[in-house]
């Protein structure tokens, strides 16, 4: 009888992630090449045994694998597909048409003027068709077009969207075309931030139902969900995973992480960017980095709170959602560390830098019973 408690009690401290999860949606983590090379032995066994699916951080955006005219490096995406397929993990592609990461030469001739119509529609075709050939049959989603849609629901003034004459609509229908065509065996996402915005939300939702009156295959919406402790509200999480459910397509929360430090409102009255040395200033610091030393019980407390209740509001919608990933192991390794202010120290993530797991950790395991 003892020996039978003692090994119940063993089974409930040894529940992962993905096995809690496992009936509700993919468990997924981002990983940098640092995990994805071995480098990082401690993380990449916390994945293996915590998580399902992985998305690569960095390593397979354009200025990565195409950062010149005439070289195609895939040295690290390679890397990353291997760690995700000799470990048997569900892998994402991260991300094909993107303004950030991309190198200017895919918009601009070597004399610096501007591409034509039909050389950027050339442009976009061959990078997919080269990099999702290479990666066919290893990674089984791809985000094919990232951050297209502005706040107010119309494109965004992006270098692709400028580059064809503000029509976002060619550039999404061009996208997903070459992407269904060049590698049919891969699922084809739309992937941003915000999107719980209601306008937003509803921007994305049109551009969805474009592809779908036009043909053009998409299987699902990424919602980035790089949140804070108190925003965005729940309602709007909620109404935002419904109104891509009723499209008919997947849902994924792709890029979770839950902010600790505060909203910068003094960058905002004083009009500068927020990456500006001024906040570096002690006056500015004390305000803006007040965890330097670690996270205080009630902070921690507010913590988990937070992932508790994103999380369990995942839970109650699993029948719509078809994986959670979380934008990174641990609070070391997380962009908000430096974003939008750098040499913060943040919190974001369910692993303490020592790869010990937070509160917020255990709490989630505990949802699904
Ligand atoms: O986490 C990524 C960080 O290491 C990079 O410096 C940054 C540069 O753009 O991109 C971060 O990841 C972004 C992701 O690819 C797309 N959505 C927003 C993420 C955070 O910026």
């Amino acid at each position: 009888m003892a020996g039978i408690l003692v090994s119940l009690t063993f089974c409930h401290a040894q529940k992962t992630l993905k096995d809690a999860y496992a009936d509700a949606f993919r468990m997924g983590c981002a990983v940098n090449s640092q995990i994805a090379a071995g480098r990082d032995g401690r993380s990449s066994d916390l994945i293996l045994k915590q998580f399902n699916a992985v998305s690569p951080e960095n390593d397979l955006k354009p200025e990565v694998i195409h950062p010149r005219p005439d070289t195609w490096n895939f040295r690290a995406g390679d890397q990353y597909v291997n760690y995700a397929k000799n470990n048997g993990l569900w892998a994402l592609g991260h991300t094909l048409v993107w303004h950030n990461q991309t190198p200017s030469f895919f918009f601009n001739r070597s004399d610096g003027t501007p591409k034509s119509h039909d050389e950027m529609v050339e442009t976009m075709h061959s990078y997919i068709d080269t990099v999702m050939k290479h990666f066919a049959g290893k990674i089984d989603a791809w985000d094919v077009v990232n951050e297209i849609i502005d706040n107010d629901g119309s494109y965004r003034k992006t270098l692709w969207t400028n580059a064809f004459d503000g029509d976002g609509d060619e550039v999404v229908r061009l996208a997903f075309k070459f992407a269904q065509e060049s590698d049919p065996g891969a699922e084809l996402y739309y992937n941003d931030f915000n999107a719980w915005r209601p306008e937003k939300r509803d921007g994305i939702a049109r551009m969805v139902r474009m592809l779908q009156k036009n043909g053009i295959r998409i299987d699902g919406v990424g919602i980035q969900a790089h949140w804070g402790l108190n925003y965005p509200k729940n309602e709007y999480i909620t109404a935002a995973i419904d109104t891509f459910a009723s499209l008919g397509v997947k849902v994924m929360i792709t890029e979770l992480d839950v902010d600790v430090l505060p909203l910068t409102r003094e960058g905002q009255i004083i009009g500068q960017t927020m990456s500006d040395p001024q906040f570096q200033l002690e006056e500015f610091k004390t305000y803006l980095d007040p965890y330097r030393d670690g996270l205080p019980d009630d902070v921690q407390a507010q913590v988990t709170t937070r992932w508790k209740e994103l999380m369990q509001l995942f839970y109650n919608r699993r029948d719509r959602i078809d994986r959670v990933t979380i934008w990174g192991l641990h609070d070391g390794m997380s962009w908000k560390n430096d974003y939008p202010i750098p040499h913060r120290i943040n919190y974001p993530l369910l692993y303490n830098r020592d790869r010990t797991p937070k509160p917020a950790f255990e709490a989630l395991l505990a949802i699904p019973e």
